[in-house]
């Protein structure tokens, strides 16, 4: 293990002791303005589900008051733990919150969204037991998606290009999606790309390794416009999916 990663699997607070049925893993990265009421509420409408539960806030990187709240957060809430890096890395941190979740179902959430409605649509289908993966897609046919017009191109244009490149099939592998940990776990050890794109080869994988992946549509209602400017996105997204294309078509990982 690199010294820095011993560094931040120090950084753990507010774990409670007995494993939860479902964990919530939620990145976060400057989110000071909305942190503190998402989580209080996310965990408030989590308690009326009547199942276990914990949240994750994986956050890194952050330059304001973020990782304090988080702290505050998991002091405050027995089920809330906080994670903490020094690298901002949307997709470090989500490998991290995931790595570290000890639920039998994970749900991958995104602070401006916390979408209770997803939650407990995905885990009616997990709970069936014959499926291992719900995406929360964005741009099924029957979403509603209120992002502005460039942001849903850009959805359009990146799952085109994971199409092509990659073969996958369906309609969205950013953002929300829910799945039975023991399913996904050596999944998630395989991927190989971080940053905003290891959501996508997350869903790829899963795909290429015949686990049972299912598209169910969501409504987005972002609480706040995107932390990061789309364009500043872009050329990390690119490098990462030639990267990925070869790994994936040329070596076959
Ligand atoms: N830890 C961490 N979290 C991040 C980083 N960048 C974004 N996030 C978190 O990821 C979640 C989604 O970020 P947004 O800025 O809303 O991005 P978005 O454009 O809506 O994402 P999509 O539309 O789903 O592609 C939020 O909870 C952010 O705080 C990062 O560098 N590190
Ligand atoms: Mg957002």
């Amino acid at each position: 293990m690199a010294a820095a990663d011993r560094r931040d699997a120090a950084v753990d607070t507010g774990a409670a002791d007995a494993a939860p049925n479902l964990s919530v893993v939620i990145p976060c990265y400057n989110e000071e303005s909305i942190l503190w009421t998402a989580v209080t509420e996310l965990h408030a409408g989590l308690l009326e589900f009547g199942r276990s539960f914990e949240i994750l806030i994986s956050e890194n990187g952050s330059k304001d008051d973020t990782r304090a709240i988080a702290a505050k957060l998991s002091r405050n809430f027995k089920e809330v733990r906080a994670l903490h890096s020094d690298e901002p890395n949307y997709g470090k941190a989500l490998r991290r919150g995931i790595e570290a979740a000890r639920g039998e179902f994970v749900i991958c959430e995104e602070i401006d969204l916390c979408d209770l409605d997803f939650h407990r649509r995905a885990l009616q289908i997990l709970d069936r037991g014959d499926v291992d993966m719900v995406i929360g897609s964005k741009a099924h046919p029957d979403a509603s998606d209120e992002r502005p017009i460039v942001r849903r191109a850009a959805t359009r244009v990146i799952n085109g290009m994971l199409r092509v490149m990659l073969g996958f099939r369906g309609t969205d592998t950013h953002g929300l999606k829910a799945f039975r940990r023991a399913a996904l776990l050596e999944t998630v050890q395989r991927c190989v790309v971080d940053k905003d794109l290891f959501a996508s080869e997350l869903v790829v994988r899963a795909q290429r390794y015949r686990l049972r992946v299912v598209e169910i549509p969501i409504t987005i209602h972002e609480k706040r416009p995107p932390s990061i400017h789309l364009f500043k996105r872009v050329p990390n997204v690119l490098k990462n999916l030639v990267k990925l294309t070869y790994v994936v078509r040329i070596r076959n990982r």
